[in-house]
């Protein structure tokens, strides 16, 4: 495991600002740092102002055109976490242009700039992952150029939701998932890729905190098992609760 700090800059050639951990009064700085092997954390890396950016174009993408709704899941067992979709809809355990599940509506568009905001946010993860154990620059390209995702999954958290652990393979491509978190603290636990127990290693996200998981990670288990109610950076513009924003590639084209 390695931790590296500096050069990490904010999307849109801005540096970014500390997160809501830091220069509030954090004892100690939160520093970028490879997890596991392929699994990066860059704390902060979202400005405020794009954290708002993006909270405001999530209360859209909610409203519709398929509304923000907890999933159902096969046993009949509904999700604590509420959720809408770009691009491609995903439901268990499939992906589909419409949301079948919800009002078979076909879900809004990724829109170019969080493509951009995608690459950037591997670019960074890269750099901080250059010494080895990065997220995968094959599967990308360099500095995440090449990387094209084509849907993003929004969750949204009160204070008692939570997911359990899970793989994301619904996709057909191998690319990282990009993580963005805004809001209230939480703990994400980073499992390994064959059970959803242990080993895993916990990480406390905050508001605009990034993380990334690829190559030998791409398929690790993850879940949320908590999410700190009322410790939102208030400027971040949610006053209460947790949104998580993935992009990924699905690998499916339109004949899918
Ligand atoms: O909320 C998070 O940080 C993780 C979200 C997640 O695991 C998922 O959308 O599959």
């Amino acid at each position: 495991m390695s931790a590296r700090s500096g050069g990490i800059r904010g999307v849109g050639g801005t540096p970014a600002q500390p997160g809501a951990g830091e220069g509030a009064g954090e004892l100690f700085p939160r520093e970028p740092a490879v997890i596991a092997p392929g699994a990066v954390h860059v704390p902060g890396w979202l400005s405020v102002e794009r954290q708002r950016e993006l909270v405001e174009a999530c209360r859209g993408w909610a409203r519709g055109p398929v509304p923000l709704r907890r999933t159902v899941l096969p046993g009949g067992g509904v999700m604590s976490v509420r959720t809408v979709c770009l691009g491609w809809h995903w439901q268990p355990y499939r992906y589909s242009r419409t949301a079948d599940d919800v009002n078979g509506a076909r879900v809004a568009d990724l829109p170019d700039w969080l493509v951009e905001w995608g690459r950037s946010a591997l670019a960074a993860a890269h750099g901080i992952g250059a010494g080895g154990g990065g997220p995968s620059e094959a599967a990308t390209g360099a500095g995440g150029a090449g990387y094209t995702p084509d849907t993003a999954l929004i969750n949204f958290y009160d204070g008692a939701a939570r997911m359990g652990m899970h793989q994301d393979k619904e996709e057909r491509s191998g690319a990282p998932v990009v993580s963005l978190s805004i809001g209230d603290r939480c703990v994400f636990r980073l499992g390994n890729s064959e059970t959803r127990g242990r080993p895993y290693t916990d990480v406390e996200l905050a508001s605009g905190d990034l993380f990334v998981f690829g190559g030998p990670s791409r398929f690790a288990y993850h879940g949320v098992p908590k999410v700190y109610p009322g410790t939102a950076d208030p400027r971040c513009g949610l006053r209460t609760g947790r949104l998580n924003i993935t992009l990924r590639e699905t690998g499916l084209s339109v004949a899918d």
